[in-house]
């Protein structure tokens, strides 16, 4: 039996999933004597350091886990999991950690997007029986802004490269701890957790140790989700957000089904958008949630979903608030959560106080759950400008003219699915929502949604020069080469497509074939 330590983090249900995917049955920690008579315990953790810590001694955990980690059993720590085993962190200088593994927990200071969210390798520096069955040049998902930085180089297991060499995963006699979330790392993070599960006798030798490692291009799919006409839910796919055909929606597949074919194809992410989210439901009806439990079971990739995330009140006028909503949707095994419409309207609401009230579902969200779980869903469109000169906006040189051979345009942010322009724009709004602490951008665009004639290259530079935050590039991809091209002429750790997956006009393994040799990806086929 699994003993699984639930503090309260995003990603439990992944976790529960992953092992009962293994065969084993998980008893959840209902209160300190559980963790005390365990037999293997496993404590996975996403959020905030100082948050998780309050917790643990708000549960009176934090006695039974120091005595359960002395006592010689398995202990397997997943994220914050592993950071909690260390003396401090960064992110909470106020609070102590377990202090099990002397050394303590730093913020990311260097170059690249930080929160570091991927695919990455691991330099292994230790045998260990957990990698067994593996080859060793595996990519495993990380989604972190702070890594450990052990006292004593013997406990390192193995280090990952992005930009800095870091601990990514640590052991010490019985206790385990990676920084990787092997529940979301596809076959190898499963085995993995198999070979700490049940474990076999010695470490066997790994054909091919990588030396240093390197962050794959994210190839994400994205499904567009909204019940049509006859109220089933179906995946759906706009032209320019437009997604009717006849007067009907259109209706291209179960999102389950297509959820688990692309995570078979090996999409490194999935992506549900619930379009018309910003319609009222009573939060336990929100029909999204059946749709993450289910996918979550089969589905060893990141999740994330986005789609009525706001502070709302039902038709029978009961209120719930945008953390509720992000609450229930990681418990159902959602990994990242994304803002659309209430994102643009807490940026105006900032531009005009220019002050952060700590109240706003960016805000709220990322103290609770971390800053990589909240991802900002933009829906620009262009608008097209003779000069630059006072438009009050972030205007850019364009080489695709207007309509009256204009070469300067805006990308001006819209709301409902498109439905209302906005006086702000998308440069700005992300430079916002940065500084309110979200994580990452996903940046679609209505111009290029459905077009199958590439992504917007001059939008995609002009969002990934003004925030430091991962982006996702998204709309317009029709071929291998706009994949090819998107990563090459921007610098976008991911690119996003839907239309061309869900009508089989391109799968997924013939964009990473074509882009195997060319740039870091991550092979699953
Ligand atoms: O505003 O917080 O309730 O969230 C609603 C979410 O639903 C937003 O993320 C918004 O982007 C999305 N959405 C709303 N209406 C539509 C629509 O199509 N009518 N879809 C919509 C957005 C954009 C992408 C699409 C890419 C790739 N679709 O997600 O998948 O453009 O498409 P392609 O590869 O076929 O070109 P809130």
């Amino acid at each position: 039996m699994i003993t699984l330590l639930d503090y309260g983090a995003g990603n439990v249900r992944s976790v529960i999933n992953a092992v009962e995917a293994i065969g084993e049955k998980v008893n959840v920690v209902a209160g300190p004597e559980d963790i005390l008579s365990a037999e293997k315990l496993i404590f996975p953790g996403v959020g905030n350091f100082g948050s998780m810590m309050r917790i643990l001694h708000h549960k009176g955990f934090v006695e039974p886990l120091k005595f359960y980690l002395r006592s010689g059993r398995p202990f397997f720590g997943i994220c914050l999991g592993l950071h909690a085993l260390f003396d401090k962190s960064e992110e909470a200088p106020e609070m102590d950690g377990l202090g099990i593994i002397p050394g303590g927990v730093k913020k990311f200071d260097i170059d690249l997007s930080v929160p570091h969210i991927g695919w990455n390798g691991l330099n292994i520096k230790t045998a260990s029986r957990i990698f067994n069955g593996l080859r060793g040049d595996e990519k495993f998902y990380f989604v972190h802004s702070f890594y450990v930085e052990p006292e004593n180089d013997n406990v390192v297991l193995t280090t990952t490269d992005y930009d800095v060499e870091f601990t990514s995963s640590i052991q010490q006699e019985n206790i385990i701890a990676t920084q990787f979330h092997p529940e979301k790392s596809g076959d190898p993070g499963i085995l993995l957790l198999k070979n700490f599960i049940q474990p076999s006798h010695e470490p066997t030798a790994l054909s091919r140790v990588s030396r240093n490692s390197r962050l794959a291009k994210r190839i994400i799919a994205c499904l567009d989700v909204r019940s049509n006409d006859q109220g089933d839910l179906v995946v759906t796919k706009g032209d320019q957000y437009d997604v009717r055909e006849n007067g009907n929606v259109r209706n291209l597949g179960k999102p389950v089904e297509l959820a688990e074919r692309y995570y078979k194809e090996g999409a490194d992410e999935i992506t549900f958008l619930n379009i018309t989210g910003f319609r009222d439901f009573p939060l336990k009806d929100i029909p999204m949630l059946a749709v993450l439990k289910q996918t979550s079971k089969h589905v060893f990739v990141p999740l994330t979903i986005g789609g009525g995330i706001r502070d709302y009140a039902d038709k029978d006028g009961k209120k719930y608030t945008a953390l509720e909503v992000a609450a229930a949707y990681f418990r159902s095994g959602a990994d990242k959560i994304s803002i659309g419409s209430d994102a643009v309207l807490i940026a105006e609401e900032y531009i005009k106080t220019g002050r952060m009230t700590g109240k706003s579902s960016i805000e709220q969200i990322s103290e609770v759950y971390g800053a990589q779980a909240v991802v900002i869903s933009v829906d620009p469109k262009r608008v097209y400008v003779s000069s630059p000169d006072n438009v009050g906006h972030h205007v850019i040189k364009t080489d695709i003219k207007g309509p009256n051979g204009e070469e300067f345009c805006w990308y001006q942010c819209t709301v409902k699915g498109g439905r209302e322009g906005r006086d702000i724009d998308a440069v700005t709004l992300v430079q916002v929502c940065e500084k309110l602490g979200a994580g990452e951008i996903l940046l679609n665009c209505i111009d290029k949604d459905g077009t199958n004639s590439g992504f917007d290259i001059e939008l995609v530079n002009a969002v990934k020069d003004a925030v430091t935050i991962p982006v996702i590039a998204s709309s317009g991809a029709g071929c291998v080469e706009h994949f090819y091209e998107v990563f090459t002429k921007t610098k976008v750790e991911s690119a996003l497509a839907a239309g061309i997956f869900h009508r089989k006009e391109v799968p997924i393994a013939a964009v990473k074939a074509y882009l195997k040799d060319k740039l870091e990806i991550r092979v699953t086929q």
